[in-house]
């Protein structure tokens, strides 16, 4: 099957030009000058498939590298299975994922992994690969992270939150970060001070303070802003390079920023909720309705101006990516578990289909340019998690993986629209111009105007290689 994606400007992350793209089969066979002939053909006549892009720009397929289909989590799971979490992923644009698979403390690493395999086998509208969750490091975890690099799984995370479930200590970092420089592995943060946070958390909910805006208040922009120190300082003494995942609060951007002056090699992913929304929106909502907005790390004040410095880190390359933790929870008997206690509250918000939507607005209102678009949610993700070459860019021999937005039109999200299984939006009402036309994933269109030809199963694992900003 071959496709001629004809009149479209494609956008790299380094640059724009007017150009074809000749799909043969699941890659990419060539972009090539608008209109080219092969020895004097029709290049249009000689394939299956045109798709005229003429107006709209071809950019490589999103790549979310932080979502949590099933997780679970707080006594219940993540809404979206692999099946639905990923055909709302090609919905919006996204044609990888990046999934966490779970140890938790007391569990052991690889029955993890092959428990994230077993959910997601066959059931995938798009590719996917992992990043595992190293919830208890003990001898034999440690062990278990040296087997990790030859299943594809070049990057792990840790926990300084959820003290007794998923919580590593300082002595468990050190002997796991030690680990991950001999492997090179990538090592990912949640960088808060959960021990701290148990603490002003327990005293709220004792003064009455059990509503979800007091989730962000126990979650203070200091603990944050501690834990992402003490991560870089303990990445320096081991020599392991260091990603903290949903970056805050703008003290943890400095933190991040100053530890890369110092030629550290940290790295730091916001996601759109961090840009968009606030402290004080939640504060606002009626009733218990913020519930919809609890996630960790927290909205942050927008009188402090965490928004607007977010998308300045963006800009200024202080922050390299963009991933949403997509972890969906309904309101009706998931977000509902938290009334009453903010602390039971299920964290998490359902983003996957609506990134590159949010983030083309940040191009609409000047806040990123469109080729840092493309290189925040695609080509860095791509090269950041060991995509390189295959995903991520438009060039010959990389897969079929395209994505043709319409930068025309105007789209207001709703639960009443979107394909995530959950019963709310965090986005409801949020207007964006543009929208996502074609989407094509290893050759086949999995949407276009017709609506969604998808299917669960067409979704490949791919195993991912090291790195490429290891050093
Ligand atoms: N951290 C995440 O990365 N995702 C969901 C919840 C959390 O605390
Ligand atoms: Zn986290
Ligand atoms: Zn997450
Ligand atoms: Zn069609």
């Amino acid at each position: 099957m071959k496709t001629l994606i004809t009149g479209g400007t494609v956008v790299s992350a380094t640059g724009r030009t007017a150009a074809d793209v000749l799909v043969d089969g699941e890659t990419i066979a060539a972009v090539l000058a608008p209109g080219s002939t092969l020895l004097g053909h029709d290049l249009a006549a000689h394939v299956d498939r045109v798709v005229d892009a003429t107006g709209k720009y071809v950019i490589p397929g999103g790549i979310d590298a932080h979502t949590h289909m099933e997780l679970p989590f707080g006594g219940t799971a993540a809404s979206d299975t692999f099946e639905t979490g990923t055909r709302a992923a090609a919905w919006g644009g996204t044609t990888t994922i990046i999934d966490f698979a779970v140890q938790r403390t007391g569990e052991r690493v690889m029955d993890g992994l092959a428990a994230w395999h077993e959910k997601a086998a066959g059931r995938c509208a798009v590719d996917y690969a992992f990043h595992q969750i190293v919830g208890g490091v003990d001898d034999d975890s440690l062990k278990a992270m040296e087997g990790l690099v030859a299943e594809g799984v070049t990057s792990y995370k840790l926990f300084m939150a959820y003290p007794g479930v998923f919580m590593s200590d300082d002595a468990q970092i050190v002997r796991a970060m030690q680990k991950a420089a001999d492997l090179g592995l990538l090592t990912m943060m949640h960088a808060e001070n959960g021990p701290a946070i148990d603490v002003l958390a327990a005293q709220l909910v004792e003064q009455g303070k059990t509503d979800p805006y007091f989730h962000g208040i126990a979650r203070a922009w200091q603990l944050e802003e501690e834990a992402t120190h003490r991560a870089i300082m303990l990445a320096d003494l081991t020599n392991a390079p260091l990603y903290v995942v949903h970056v805050s609060a703008k003290q943890a951007v400095a933190q991040l920023a100053s530890a890369r002056d110092e030629g550290r090699n940290v790295f730091g992913e916001t996601c759109p909720q961090y840009l968009y929304l606030s402290l004080e929106e939640q504060l606002g909502a009626p009733g218990f309705e913020g519930a919809k907005w609890v996630c960790s790390t927290p909205l942050r004040s927008r009188a402090e101006g965490h928004q607007d410095h977010m998308w300045r880190a963006l800009r200024t390359n202080d922050l390299q990516m963009v991933s949403t933790d997509h972890c969906p929870f309904c309101m009706k008997g998931q977000k509902e578990l938290g009334l009453g206690d903010f602390r039971a509250i299920p964290n998490g918000i359902g983003s996957v289909e609506h990134r590159m939507d949010l983030m083309y607005q940040g191009v609409v209102t000047g806040e990123i340019t469109l080729e840092r678009w493309v290189e925040l949610t695609s080509t860095t993700p791509a090269r950041m998690f060991g995509l390189h070459g295959r995903k991520g860019v438009i060039a010959p021999g990389a897969d079929a993986d395209v994505v043709v937005y319409d930068p025309a039109g105007h789209t207001t999200i709703s639960a009443a629209t979107h394909h995530m299984a959950m019963d709310h939006s965090a986005w409801e009402g949020f207007e964006v111009d543009g929208h996502v036309d074609v989407v094509m994933s290893r050759g086949e269109v999995l949407v276009d105007a017709d609506g969604y030809h998808g299917r669960a199963g067409h979704g490949r694992y791919v195993a991912r290689e090291l790195s490429q900003y290891l050093v």
